[in-house]
C-alpha cells in the first residue's frame, strides 16, 4: 500500500451535512484508487457507541473512542474520514494529540443546518433537552485546516465541498 494515512475529521452542526460531505470525500478518493474509511457518529451511536447519550461526559467518551478508532485506520494507512458533531473544543483537541500533528486534519462544516429529521423543531419546543446549537454549546475551532462556508448565503454543494477536501489533501501530499 504506497499511502500516508490520516485523519479527516469533520466537525459541525447537526444537519449541517457531515456525513454527505464525508460520503462525497470517500467517493472521491475511492476514484483515485485511495483506501478510506468513514467513521460517522450517528452510525457509531448504533454499535461501538450504543451504550452513550448526549451528556457531556458521554459526548466525550464518544468523541475519545471515535479518535482512537480514528488513530488505528491512520496508523494501517487510510485515509479515516471521522464525522461528528464533537461540539467540545478539548475533545477534538486529545483526537489531535493522539496523532503526529500534520496527520490531523480539522474541517469545520460552517454552513446553515437544515432541520430533515424535526430535530430542531423538537429541540426549540423543549422536546430535546441538551440539543447541540439550542441549549447545548457548539465551539468552533480556534485554528482549524479547513473551513467550509457559505458564500452570498449560498451552501456549497457536496461536491465542491468535497473538492475543498481533497484540494488540501493533495497539497499536503495524502494523493
Ligand atoms: C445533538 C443529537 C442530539 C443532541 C440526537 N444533540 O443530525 P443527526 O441527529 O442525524 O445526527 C446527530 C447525531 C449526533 O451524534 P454525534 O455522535 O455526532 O454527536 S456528538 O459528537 O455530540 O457526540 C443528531 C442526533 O445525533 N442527536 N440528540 N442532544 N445531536
Amino acid at each position: 500500500l504506497n499511502q500516508k494515512g490520516c485523519v479527516v475529521w469533520i466537525t459541525g452542526l447537526s444537519g449541517s451535512g457531515k456525513s454527505t460531505l464525508a460520503f462525497s470525500v470517500n467517493k472521491e478518493l475511492y476514484s483515485r484508487g485511495k483506501l478510506s474509511y468513514i467513521l460517522d457518529g450517528d452510525n457509531l451511536r448504533h454499535g461501538l457507541n450504543k451504550n452513550l447519550c448526549f451528556s457531556a461526559e458521554d459526548r466525550t467518551e464518544n468523541i475519545r473512542r471515535v479518535g482512537e478508532v480514528a488513530k488505528l485506520f491512520a496508523d494501517a494507512g487510510l485515509i479515516c474520514i471521522a464525522s461528528l458533531i464533537s461540539p467540545y473544543r478539548k475533545d477534538r483537541d486529545a483526537c489531535r494529540a493522539m496523532l503526529p500533528d500534520s496527520n490531523f486534519i480539522e474541517a469545520r462544516l460552517l454552513v446553515d443546518a437544515r432541520d430533515p429529521k424535526g430535530l430542531y423543531k423538537l429541540a426549540r419546543a423543549g422536546k430535546i433537552k441538551g440539543f447541540t446549537g439550542i441549549d447545548d454549546p457548539y465551539e468552533p475551532p480556534l485554528n482549524c485546516e479547513i473551513e467550509i462556508k457559505q458564500k452570498d448565503g449560498v451552501c456549497p454543494t457536496p461536491n465542491a465541498m468535497a473538492g475543498q477536501v481533497v484540494s488540501y489533501l493533495e497539497e499536503e501530499g495524502y494523493l
